[in-house]
């Protein structure tokens, strides 16, 4: 074993060095009301980079889309699950409508989305249910937590322009700037559309 750790220090060295211009952007989402700094989505509006399309998973548990709300990458598939006992149904009359049909529990159904937008995901056998996929043209984004906060993670030095996304609020564009020592944290403020 001993012999290896030059090899190993060498090894961390160089992935210091790779990641030495990338940095993390954090930031906190606010809103009039607390409840509402969850479940925004923080994207980057131009990155100008290579698309990295994603599966991602959306679960529905104890009656409630898991998470709330997705976001992915444009082009990106979602993969549905259902683990609850009981059958549930995945649609959306949003953008253009699917219906994904009904399936038992541990089942899973994937839905392709390839335009940006905020798409309602909806069930059939339970109208109270929803949750959202938010595409995005972009390869840095983030859902904000219960708290708000969000990160952004490997953004190389540059400025860029947050644009933020939520089911009930909107908020404006933030400028921010990644420079190879950081990025100070950001706030992105959410009020009342209209
Ligand atoms: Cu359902």
């Amino acid at each position: 074993m001993r012999s290896s750790l030059p090899a190993l220090a060498a090894a961390l060295t160089l992935t210091g060095a790779t990641l030495a211009h990338a940095a993390d952007l954090t930031g906190t989402v606010a809103a009039p009301v607390p409840k509402h700094r969850a479940h925004a989505v923080v994207f980057v509006r131009n990155a100008g980079l290579e698309p990295a399309p994603q599966t991602t998973h959306m679960d529905q548990v104890g009656l409630v889309f898991t998470p709330r709300v997705v976001a992915v990458q444009k082009g990106s598939t979602v993969s549905f699950k259902n683990s609850d006992p009981v059958a549930h149904n995945v649609y959306t009359p949003d953008g253009k409508p699917y219906d994904l049909g009904t399936w038992p529990k541990g089942e899973s159904r994937q839905q392709l989305f390839p335009q940006t937008g905020a798409f309602r995901q909806l069930c059939h056998v339970h109208d109270d249910m929803i949750g959202w996929v938010v595409v995005v043209d972009s390869k840095f984004f983030a859902v904000s937590d219960k708290s708000g906060a969000f990160k952004l993670t490997g953004l190389p030095p540059g400025k860029y322009t947050l644009g933020v996304w939520h089911e009930k609020l909107v908020g404006d564009d933030v400028t921010v700037e990644v420079t190879d020592a950081g990025a100070a944290p950001v706030t992105v403020t959410l009020k009342p559309k209209g």
